[in-house]
């Protein structure tokens, strides 16, 4: 099939999940065609099945805001001309599944042109349910050639706030192949050099993250054994500055490694032993399956669709939202017992490989694809 996908490029876990989903069907045969406005960061590789088309943007002086959307449906017209797309998968439904519904309209005369709009999060929690948004997501949900969320609580969400419940739930996913646990002594003598124990987070430090969270349960850990831990956050992010002067204040800043954002999470999840997400909502929370995949337990706050992911006991814990105790009582008893942290870390990999890997959960959008593209060749 030719396939086109538009993303977010530079930010974000849907941008990250649309161009992971590209790379694994492009290797499954099919032609991706990405259209934004940038080349999406985790696309480091274009080739003979992976494609990038530019969203040009026209500057012109009466445009205080340029119209991006209406550029990007024009694109998407070039694309399905010249690529002969079958169909298009929007990763965000605003302004994404927008334009592809002006792009299917303007372009049906000439052909059919389905879409398939994927919900990440606050397309619908926040940003899509915001009274300057709320009635055009609703109607561009409502015209999609189908419509999927990565969680049981992101489809609840939908319905509960725009009266829609025919969102198909499927699941983000892990390529087991790309994420799994690694030796890297050198990186682990660097981040932890007298071999403490190291508590990690990964994410774009958005307030959505409470990445202070992490440093709150990095300063009681370190009140109950002071050269026992380190916290290594990765990443980079607006409320980064607000955690490093937390960490100043409370008198950890010396064991608090800001990596920045780092090209090779895969190694860096290798070297942890804890993995912390304190978030304020999360729809589904990719980061914590990637940890899982990399055999650390996850400690996550009980909100959204984090328990879809993490299962209380088995592959992490599960704390009340903000309830920094609970977690460091977590991390502690992660730490003091390594035979039961490994078990946890193995089980959380198996959960990850059973229910979420490629295998399992790309061939659901084949077969949705497939799905679309035929319903409409028969009407
Ligand atoms: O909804 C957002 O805030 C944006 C979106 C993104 O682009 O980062 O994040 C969501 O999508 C990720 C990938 O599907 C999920 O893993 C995140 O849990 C989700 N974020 C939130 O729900 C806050």
């Amino acid at each position: 099939m030719n396939i086109g996908i538009t993303v977010f490029p530079t930010y974000g876990g849907s941008g990250i999940v649309g161009s992971e989903l590209g790379r694994e069907l492009a290797d499954r045969g099919h032609n991706v065609h990405f259209i934004s406005y940038e080349l999406p960061t985790r696309l480091c590789q274009l080739d003979e099945r992976m494609h990038f088309h530019e969203v040009e943007m026209f500057d012109y002086p009466l445009f205080e805001f340029q119209p991006y959307t209406l550029a990007l449906t024009s694109k998407i017209i070039e694309v399905a001309e010249t690529a002969k797309l079958d169909v298009m998968h929007m990763h965000y439904a605003i302004p994404h599944a927008t334009a592809a519904f002006l792009a299917r309209e303007i372009y049906k005369p000439t052909r059919y042109l389905p879409f398939v709009t994927t919900l990440h999060g606050t397309d619908i929690t926040l940003v899509g349910a915001h009274k300057s948004f709320l009635p055009t997501t609703k109607f561009s949900m409502e015209q999609s050639d189908a419509v999927t969320s990565i969680s049981d609580y992101l489809a609840a969400e939908t319905k509960r706030t725009f009266g829609y419940d025919s969102v198909e739930v499927i699941p983000n996913f892990i390529n087991a192949k790309q994420y799994y646990r690694r030796e890297n002594k050198e990186l682990r003598k660097q981040l932890a050099p007298n071999d403490e124990h190291l508590l990690m987070h990964v994410s774009n430090f958005r307030p959505v993250k409470r990445i202070t969270d992490c440093v709150r349960v990095f300063a009681l850990l370190k009140a109950r054994c002071d050269t026992c831990v380190r916290l290594v956050m990765c990443g980079d992010g607006p409320e980064r500055e607000k955690a490093e002067s937390l960490a100043r204040e409370l008198g950890v800043v010396d064991d608090v490694i800001f990596a920045g954002s780092v090209p090779n999470i895969p190694d860096y999840l290798s070297v942890a032993d804890v993995f912390l997400m304190p978030s304020e909502t999360e729809s589904f929370g990719l980061a914590a399956l990637e940890a899982m995949a990399c055999e650390v337990p996850v400690i996550a706050s009980r909100v959204g669709g984090l328990p879809e992911v993490v299962r209380e006991g088995e592959t992490g814990y599960l704390a009340p939202l903000g309830d920094v105790r609970a977690m460091a009582d977590y991390a502690t008893r992660l730490f003091d017992d390594a035979h039961w942290r490994h078990t946890m870390g193995a089980r959380a990999r198996a959960v990850a490989i059973d229910e979420f890997t490629t295998d399992r959960i790309i061939p659901q959008y084949v077969q949705l694809y497939e799905r679309v593209v035929t319903k409409k060749r028969n009407l």
